[in-house]
């Protein structure tokens, strides 16, 4: 396989979602410019960082909302180097520290925040994230009892592959459908979910469907918390750059289209949750107010704010 197909395969994998979920795509389009920097043939440095460029920007097309393959991307490629063989080490180092450090917030993300939920809770998850997953699984490990309501996250059911985590897990788990969500709520205690960016006000964006499960939740005036990275926050939103949310196709929602004349389907695949529906964002360095998203940008990504000017 020539280096640039091994690029083009994780782009296609990411983009048809095999591989999917905001930590998941970061970390592979890491892998990925770390392999193809092992693999490729430069004739200098310049070429080096040419190859390494048109790479980055394969994959940084494949998902248009989630800012975790940006920020993954970026750190990876934020390499200064003199010669070619040091630059490809600071690559290498770049993507392993990148990997090394999201397996280690997942980690910490559930022992922080297994530590608002209470034995007997019940928990409403919507889709699947392994962060909000990683909350869970803490909280049942440390010997609490909970039950989990999942929503079955149409139209890609990511529900599903929830389920079978939290079964494999051995957690007493509920599925319903998207529209039960409201039915459940005054049942639960908590709803955890992930994000794919947060931005610099602390808005979150989401699987379509969070932002609706947050109204109800503020309704029935249950705790919603989101399970996040650092990394999932949006230095762009700084300068002011409005988030795109993806839009994909109608065959997802109705494979049969061609049968109506006057009909569209709109698939858009994430929605926007205001901050006031957040009551907090579990990250690795601990919990915080969704307003104080725009510190963890400052500290936590080392953005330079005349960087992208
Ligand atoms: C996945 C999704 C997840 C976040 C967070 O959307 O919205 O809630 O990406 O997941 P999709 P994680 O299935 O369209 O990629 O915590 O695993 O990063």
């Amino acid at each position: 396989m020539k280096p640039m197909d091994q690029v083009l395969e994780t782009s296609e994998k990411i983009r048809s979602m095999e591989i999917r979920g905001a930590g998941r795509i970061a970390t592979a389009a890491a892998a990925s410019l770390r392999d193809f920097s092992l693999a490729i043939e430069a004739r200098s440095l310049e070429d080096f960082n040419l190859q390494m460029k048109r790479a980055a920007d394969l994959l940084l097309k494949t998902r248009p909302t989630a800012v975790s393959l940006s920020n993954a991307i970026r750190m990876v490629m934020k390499y200064r180097a003199e010669t070619l063989a040091s630059a490809r080490t600071a690559v290498v180092l770049n993507a392993n520290c990148f990997i090394e450090n999201s397996e280690k917030a997942l980690e910490k993300i559930g022992r922080i925040g297994s530590r608002r939920i209470r034995d007997g809770d019940v928990v409403l998850t919507h889709c699947n994230s392994l962060a909000a997953i990683s909350v869970l699984s803490t909280a049942h490990k440390s010997g609490k009892k909970i039950k989990v309501i999942a929503t079955e996250s149409r139209p890609r059911f990511q529900g599903i592959t929830t389920i079978g985590m939290l079964d494999r897990l051995g957690i007493e788990t509920e599925l319903i459908v998207d529209s039960a969500a409201r039915s459940v709520m005054n049942e639960v205690d908590l709803v955890v979910v992930g994000a794919d960016v947060i931005t610099a006000n602390g808005t979150l964006v989401n699987k379509i469907g969070t932002a609706q499960i947050a109204l109800f939740a503020s309704e029935a005036r249950t705790s919603f918390m989101v399970a996040a990275e650092t990394y999932k926050f949006s230095p762009q939103t700084i300068l002011g750059e409005l988030v795109t949310i993806e839009e994909r196709e109608a065959g997802e929602v109705l494979p049969d289209i061609s049968k109506y004349s006057h009909v569209r389907v709109r698939n858009p695949a994430f929605d926007v949750t205001p901050h006031q529906y957040i009551d907090m964002i579990c990250t690795e360095v601990g919990v915080i107010p969704p307003e104080m998203s725009y510190l963890i940008i400052k500290e936590r990504l080392g953005w330079e704010m005349d960087e992208d000017i």
